[in-house]
């Protein structure tokens, strides 16, 4: 019998189940430099099991970090959102992604690793999770402070055990009735229709990182927000989360990742390569062709704020970019 048929569906998707077995209590520790730098990070550490609550989250946001980052409200991150696949509407997705069924789910993991493998979405949601509280600023001059749940990026990385000759990572998104997860999961195909053909950018959407980047321990895949699971609209079942960059790069619904010796085909830079590049760290020092990117409006705030270098997770960061010029690889 199979992991899958071993677990029942409502273990899956119920989320008491999901927050207890997965260790989904409040904060733990935070690490100084973390804390110095802004950057709003815990480990969710083991039982006593219980719930956080948005209230205990919502506490610890506002004690923490210089930046005074305040959570987003969850109507907000849910119901602002872009997911070109489904509309380029921000306040239409919730509505349109409703019906969308994100289980049964497969992840491919191939290209240039020692252990290839076909995940489960129940088998990524065994992996330990935990909560991050990440700001998250998309390249249109908006952002937002979202409570992830999910795990380091790195895990998967180390599961596929990549080749040496392996130096990026791609990434793809489903895309409507067709299955490029390979024969054994038949997704229901009405239901998971994305039928945005106007959308103006090629589909399947697909992104990219550099080994480095996708090895280091900000960049996650999310399987839900706010102790929740992740609703369609944000990209469920599981999607990537690299705070300091641009939010197209947080590609969502993931269904293949592959490792390979050349920089991948990424869909925003190849639509418009002048505007944006493979990197797209969050820099306001680099304008876009058509407006600045020196400041943001926090959705849910009045007038703008100051855009940090890598979105205030420089300290983190910067070691990754030495040397390189950030203008030319924007
Ligand atoms: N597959 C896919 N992933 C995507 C997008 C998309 O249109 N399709 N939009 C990106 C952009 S531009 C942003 S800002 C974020 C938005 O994530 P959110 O809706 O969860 O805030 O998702 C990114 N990932
Ligand atoms: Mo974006």
């Amino acid at each position: 019998m199979s992991d899958r048929e071993n677990i029942r569906s409502s273990e899956i998707t119920d989320e008491s189940v999901y927050l207890n077995r997965r260790n989904f209590i409040r904060a733990g520790a935070m690490a100084g430099t973390a804390a110095a730098s802004g950057l709003i990070y815990r480990y969710l550490n083991p039982p006593p099991p219980r719930e956080v609550t948005t209230a205990e989250i919502e506490r610890f946001s506002e004690a923490e970090g210089p930046l005074k980052d305040e959570l987003t409200p969850i109507e907000d991150v849910t119901n602002y959102n872009n997911y070109y696949e489904f509309t380029t509407d921000k306040r239409g997705v919730a509505s349109l992604a409703a019906d969308f069924k994100s289980e049964p789910w497969t992840v491919t993991v191939d290209g240039l690793v020692d252990k290839p493998r076909v995940f489960g979405i129940e088998d990524l949601l065994k992996i330990e999770q935990e909560e991050r509280i990440y700001r998250f600023r998309c390249v249109e001059g908006w952002s937002m402070v979202i409570p992830w749940v999910g795990f380091p990026l790195k895990k998967l990385i180390d599961m596929a055990k990549p080749l040496g000759s392996a130096k990026y990572v791609a990434f793809q998104t489903f895309y409507g009735g067709s299955n490029p997860k390979g024969p054994e999961v038949d997704l229901p195909e009405p239901p998971n229709a994305m039928g945005n053909v106007f959308a103006g950018i090629p589909f399947p959407y697909v992104e990219g990182l550099r080994m480095d980047e996708a090895m280091h321990p900000l960049a996650i895949l999310a399987t839900g927000l706010y102790g929740k699971l992740m609703p369609p609209q944000n990209g469920a079942p599981i999607r990537l989360v690299v705070p300091w960059k641009y939010g197209f790069k947080s590609i969502k619904s993931i269904v293949r990742i592959t490792f390979t010796d050349r920089q991948p085909p990424t869909t925003w830079s190849a639509a418009t390569p002048s505007e944006y590049g493979f990197y797209s760290n969050v820099n306001p020092e680099v304008d876009h062709p058509r407006w600045s990117q020196a400041t943001e409006r926090r959705i849910g705030e009045y007038g703008r704020r100051e855009t940090h270098m890598f979105n205030g997770y420089a300290e983190e960061v910067a070691g990754l970019y030495k040397g390189m010029d950030l203008r030319k690889n924007y």
